[in-house]
């Protein structure tokens, strides 16, 4: 048998962990400190479900790091290496957070609200610290804090129907990675278009965490012959949409070009991200080893709990798969991993050495869908 999560006040719980326990939540993660539900039906039925119709995602796990006061733009652009120049007040970004050395601490979803105030809704790493000693370091005018922010996620193909229902036509209108206010009873959150799915949806960001379980029950009732279900990101089809785990497939040892993320890293309108320097030379000389899609052919895996190795026609190790799940879609195995630049070509063929012995792999584009 496998061995079971213990729970306690450190692995915090959440505004809604009370209705996904009455949902039948049957595994855990820790995510920041918290628990992030990982599967409630089963992994394929769960991805099934999601594909089809409406989930709600307790991710109060994407915890919120508030910049508040007149430096907040300034420090959040210390943080990335995105241009954040012409972002709007409605706009979220995904920006790659990094150290000195262009090491990833983190991808996380930044919300800004206005030049003095900024959510950071993180990925799992302590970043919070990170954030705080550069405000002091650099004594810059600004609070860091953790607010009471969790985020729900309504994801799936009928998100649009459901959240209409709920708070009329016009979130139908809301676009990718934008975010305005919704009414509920006597408050207004936060909602945007965005969530860790590639079938679209909203995240509301809950405000005060007494008002978790009453949005919950809302959403439930007006969703039922939506077929509305608890849910969760779910491992299938974010490795199918190429949607990063950070601790997973990347860490700080990667660079922003390593995880395919070159797309964010604007070198001169971003030269007041720390690691601009060291970034604008990998930028030149182009990085040593990428993430790539990996299929594995094959018997079924066990779950990737470390890293597998990857080995080309010569014997020589040449990168690592860190997730892997079975695809329906695909009918394969599929999985995401970092490779070297001598084998990281499209269709390259290479040794996967999982847990459970050798399978035969191949390296794909990300994503697969
Ligand atoms: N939502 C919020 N916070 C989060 C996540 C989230 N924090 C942690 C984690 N997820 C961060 N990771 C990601 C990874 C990918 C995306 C969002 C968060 C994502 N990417 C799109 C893509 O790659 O196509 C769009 C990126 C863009 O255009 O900016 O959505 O899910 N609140």
């Amino acid at each position: 048998m496998d061995p079971i999560l213990s729970i306690s006040c450190r692995t915090r719980s959440t505004p809604f962990t009370r209705r996904v326990t009455e949902a039948g939540v049957k595994g855990y993660t820790v995510y920041n400190h918290m628990l992030l539900p990982t599967v409630f039906d089963s992994v394929v039925a769960d991805y099934v479900h999601l594909k089809k119709h409406v989930q709600v995602w307790d991710v109060a796990c994407e915890r919120q790091v508030e910049i508040k006061g007149p430096d907040a733009s300034k420090l959040v652009q210390m943080l990335t290496p995105r241009n954040l120049q012409n972002m709007g007040e409605d706009q979220c970004y995904y920006i790659p957070v990094v150290d000195e050395n262009g090491g990833m601490l983190n991808d996380p979803v930044a919300v800004k609200h206005n030049d003095n105030r900024w959510w950071i809704s993180l990925a799992d790493s302590d970043l919070m610290y990170w954030i705080k000693g550069l405000a002091l370091g650099r004594k810059l005018k600004v609070d860091v804090f953790e607010p009471d922010v969790s985020p729900l996620a309504i994801q799936g193909p009928k998100s649009n129907e459901l959240m209409a229902r709920l708070f009329g036509d016009d979130i139908k209108e809301l676009k990718f990675f934008r975010h305005r206010k919704i009414r509920f009873g006597d408050n207004e959150f936060t909602v945007a278009r965005s969530g860790y799915s590639v079938q679209g949806g909203f995240e509301i960001y809950v405000e005060n965490t007494k008002n978790g379980e009453q949005l919950w029950d809302a959403l439930f009732e007006a969703g039922e012959d939506l077929n509305v279900r608890a849910g969760c990101p779910n491992l299938i089809e974010r490795i199918e949409g190429g949607l990063l785990s950070y601790g997973n497939d990347m860490t700080i040892e990667n660079t922003p070009y390593e995880c395919g993320l070159g797309k964010f890293c604007k070198g001169d309108a971003a030269k007041d991200c720390i690691g601009a320097d060291v970034l604008q030379k990998e930028l030149e000389n182009g990085p040593k080893r990428q993430i790539r899609g990996i299929v594995i052919n094959g018997d079924a895996t066990p779950p990737c709990r470390d890293p597998w190795p990857l080995v080309n026609a010569e014997g020589k190790p040449v990168g690592q798969v860190t997730s892997a799940a079975w695809s329906p879609a695909f009918n394969t195995h599929v999985a995401i991993g970092m490779v070297d630049k001598s084998d990281w070509k499209i269709g390259n063929q290479l040794t996967v050495q999982t847990s459970d012995g050798d399978r035969a792999g191949e390296v794909r584009n990300l994503p697969f869908v």
